[in-house]
């Protein structure tokens, strides 16, 4: 525990003591020590591993489960925390109604994706700790990922979307389209246990009225309403909406992870993946450098503390990395260990090619007979789709304040077509992505040709005080950062990086900034495509 946690935590009127006493299984798992899964060595100094895997999000479990089953001895490096262990309040993860502590990553104050309500601002003061939610400030944009094993899993929406089959070959070009659609999206969804919510349902439950609300207004401006298929557990719900169990979606829970009903990849993937007894995971180590050396390649990790100390540096070997950092994770080791000599023969496409998957929110204030809920669930659970006439796929937000807003809200996916790249900056020693805000702006007009077509049929307005004062779009922001290591131009077709073999990058890295709906079920796929041509031919 670092003293700084310490004191910021008594400065709140809790004792170190028993701040200690109500924590120590959190300090005991994850402050202290690297957390290892059954039949697995732990990460030590001067460890030899087969496969070194950065990153235990999406790209990363699959990469690990498969070769686990294929008989390969695996070792996991993530950044964040084990989140396997309740804090302060006996529950593991914090509200998104009262973030606290574990709710952002090294962080002295929230950063909250809507930052107002009714004209107040909704930040305010946490104690600094390795929290769950990263709000990475790159510049021109914030970039929101999820810390800990499990990564984006652990913060997400659950939305797991497939895009539409003739829209693929825009996403990934070099991929063959009938594969990726008969075998890997198949395999990929069943594995995160991707389901579509219960129409009978969704038609009378409380908690989705605002949905039904957005159903109603797509409908009557003529544009295409879907449902979208989720990972959350719909029989959970269900009970939830009864009182038989603890509420979790239906408590508000999901920026800062969801204590109950949400299938997350400890619960599918790394799950699976624990139980081959092949794979260990060491949290709150951080990869700093990868390098060639006798054998495969030498990598250093850091060991962190909740307080984001370095208590040590540990140097390792590894046979072969999978980069699976999360875009902006590998790209930016990538791009640093290039540029300082560490992996030199990396290409120049090293960088490249970084989107924001077009994100952009807003909200509409409806009329007082349009209420929205005020049980509103925080699992999204629908779409419109006007990808092809307007280039804007939106999803249908909650809201759940617990109180009537009369709000409809989206986040739209659009077809911006700005790409970023990452540069290392020498004098500074520090990678920068160079991303301008004024990029966002055909996201917006695309976002409009829905939701002004919405407000002329409805008679109603945008809603002004969510992301400031009198300021309608949410377009500072991504949830779904994207490229940065573009397949089939950093790497090779399957995500072998150019120029260092055994070297690969298996996760939203590879794909070139868009993917024309929520990302997590395509990065999965294409995980699950390369790492199946990689097991049979490289190992
Ligand atoms: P990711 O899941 O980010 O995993 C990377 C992991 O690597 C993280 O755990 C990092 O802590 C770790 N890491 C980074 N650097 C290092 C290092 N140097 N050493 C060790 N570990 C490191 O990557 N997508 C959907 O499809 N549907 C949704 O509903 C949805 N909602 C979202 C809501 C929010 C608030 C956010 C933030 C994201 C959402 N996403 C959603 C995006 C989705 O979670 C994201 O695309 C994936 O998690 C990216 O998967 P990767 O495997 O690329």
């Amino acid at each position: 525990m670092g003293s700084r946690s310490v004191i910021t935590l008594e400065g709140r009127g809790l004792s170190r003591r028993r701040f200690i006493g109500r924590t120590g299984s959190i300090i005991g798992a994850a402050a202290l020590g690297a957390f290892d899964l059954p039949n697995a060595a732990a990460l030590e100094p001067g460890a030899q591993v087969t496969a070194l895997v950065i990153g235990t999000g999406y790209g990363g479990s699959v990469t690990a489960l498969r070769l686990a089953q294929a008989g390969v001895d695996v070792h996991m490096v993530e950044m964040g925390m084990a989140w396997d262990s309740p804090g302060t309040d006996g529950k593991v993860f914090a509200n998104t109604i009262s973030p606290d502590y574990r709710s952002f990553w090294l962080r002295t104050r929230t950063k909250q994706p809507l930052s107002n309500f009714l004209g107040y601002p909704l930040d305010k003061d946490v104690p600094r700790y390795t929290g769950i939610l990263d709000a990475e400030d790159m510049g021109g944009i914030v970039v929101y990922q999820g810390r800990g094993v499990g990564g984006g899993s652990l913060v997400n929406g659950g939305m797991a979307v497939t895009p539409q089959r003739s829209r693929f070959p825009a996403v990934l070009p070099s991929v063959d389209v009938d594969e990726m659609y008969d075998v890997y999206y198949p395999r990929a969804n069943s594995t995160l246990g991707a389901t579509t919510i219960d129409p009978v349902w969704f038609e009378s439950a409380e908690c989705y009225q605002y949905a039904r609300v957005g159903r109603k207004h797509a409908g009557r401006s003529g544009f295409r309403f879907m449902f979208v298929p989720s990972v959350y557990d719909w029989d959970y719900m269900k009970q939830e909406a009864t009182g038989a169990v603890p509420r979790s979606a239906l408590a508000g829970e999901i920026l800062y992870g969801n204590n109950h009903g949400k299938k997350t990849l400890p619960k599918t993937y790394l799950a699976q993946a624990r139980a081959t007894g092949r794979v260990g995971i060491s949290p709150l180590h951080r990869v700093t450098s990868v390098t060639p050396a006798t054998g495969g390649y030498s990598v250093t990790v850091e060991q962190l503390d909740t307080s984001g100390a370095v208590r040590a540096t540990k140097s390792v070997r590894a046979q072969r990395v999978f980069f699976a950092a999360g875009s902006v994770g590998t790209s930016k080791l990538l791009v640093r260990l290039k540029a300082t000599g560490a992996l030199p023969g990396l290409n120049s496409e090293v960088g490249n090619g970084w989107g924001e998957n077009g994100n952009v929110m807003c909200g509409r204030a409806n009329h007082l007979w349009d209420p929205t809920g005020a049980l509103q669930s925080s699992i999204p659970t629908a779409g419109i789709d006007n990808w092809t006439a307007g280039g804007a796929f939106a999803e249908v937000a909650p809201l759940p304040t617990g109180i009537e807003t009369w709000a409809s809200f989206y986040l739209s996916i659009t077809d911006n077509p700005h790409r970023g790249r990452f540069t290392w900056n020498a004098s500074t020693g520090k990678v920068e992505l160079d991303w301008q805000t004024a990029w966002k702006q055909p996201s917006i007009t695309m976002a409009k040709s829905i939701f002004e077509r919405i407000n002329a049929t409805e008679g109603t307005i945008y809603r002004t005080d969510l992301f400031g004062a009198y300021k309608i779009w949410g377009d500072h922001l991504t949830y779904h950062p994207l490229g940065g290591a573009v397949l089939n131009k950093a790497t090779d077709n399957y995500g072998r990086l150019h120029g260092h073999s055994g070297l690969y990058v298996m996760d939203g890295a590879l794909i070139p900034g868009n993917v024309s709906v929520n990302p997590f079920v395509t990065i999965t796929a294409l995980a699950e495509r390369n790492i199946e041509k990689i097991i049979a031919e490289d190992f």
